[in-house]
């Protein structure tokens, strides 16, 4: 057997985890990230029928039945995940429907998974789905964008908008723009629903006056996303009382769709 510490997986989501709380983005135990294991690269460094136990997820997900994730804990902090990754980290796979979370590694102080574990997984089924290469679901709550959204218009086409004009690269990183759902109850079924649901038509979802969501084919994919949005927003909150001199106009971001083979969400530019 493998070491697992060996795994890519588990090395890039410790040095991602660390480095988003270095970026401020995940306080205490702010934020949460899932990824979707290959179980074949899982069994070399883990006894895949070796249960420690299983943990009731209090929804279902058919779709995602005898699949593997590493998860971040609930309760857990970002910042002590590299130093004791086996405590705040787990890998379960789904059975009974998704019903039942069956333990395999990690967790060791009878700890268990994100409390939003109902929206990571209800987005992986429905990225899945869109992407059969898409594997992670990030979440976190970098200030800007959550100062950006008490502040300003939560439609997403205006606040995709904005986002796209406060700097050029933004069309290129999210063209499906970002999505935005209003205050909700943070940990429940329905926000993990509403939130999936904003995931069939963007990457990214904005939880007004909370945090970000962000899926991806990878660590980086996710991590990128979110910096990019965080980085416009940061732009935007320093500009938003000033007056406005210059811009980037729609016309300039269709000049970036053609050089850089994107294309921006029907109908969000003019
Ligand atoms: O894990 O970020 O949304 C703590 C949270 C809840
Ligand atoms: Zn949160």
């Amino acid at each position: 057997m493998k070491d697992l510490m060996t795994l890519p997986v588990m090395t890039e989501l410790i040095r991602t985890v660390t480095n988003m709380y270095a970026h401020g983005w995940d306080e205490r135990n702010g934020g949460n990230v899932s990824v979707l294991l290959d179980e074949a690269e899982l069994a070399d460094c883990l006894d895949l029928n070796r249960v420690h136990r299983s943990i009731p997820t209090g929804f279902d997900a058919p779709e995602l039945d005898g699949r593997y994730f590493l998860v971040t804990g609930t309760g857990k902090y970002f910042k002590n995940v590299q130093y004791e990754p086996c405590k705040n980290l787990g890998i379960v796979r789904l059975t009974d429907g998704g019903r039942q979370a069956e333990l395999l590694w990690g967790f060791t102080d009878g700890g268990s998974f994100t409390s939003e574990f109902a929206a990571h997984i209800m987005s992986h089924a429905v990225r899945l789905r869109l992407d059969p290469a898409h594997r992670v679901v990030m979440h976190c709550h970098p200030n800007n964008l959550v100062a950006m959204s008490f502040v300003h218009s939560l439609d997403e086409r205006e606040f995709t908008r904005t986002l796209w004009q406060m700097e050029t690269e933004c069309i290129i990183v999210f063209p499906d723009g970002v999505n935005v759902l209003p205050w909700m109850l943070c940990g429940t079924n329905e926000i993990g629903l509403a939130t999936a649901g904003k995931m069939q038509t963007a990457r990214l979802v904005v939880w007004a006056n909370h945090g970000i969501y962000a899926a991806g084919r990878d660590l980086d994919e996710c991590f990128g996303l979110i910096e990019t949005a965080e980085k416009a927003a940061e732009i935007y909150l320093k500009i938003a009382h000033l007056p406005r001199l210059n811009t980037i106009t729609d016309e300039d971001l269709h000049k970036v769709e053609a050089r850089y083979g994107v294309k921006a969400r029907e109908g969000w530019l003019k």
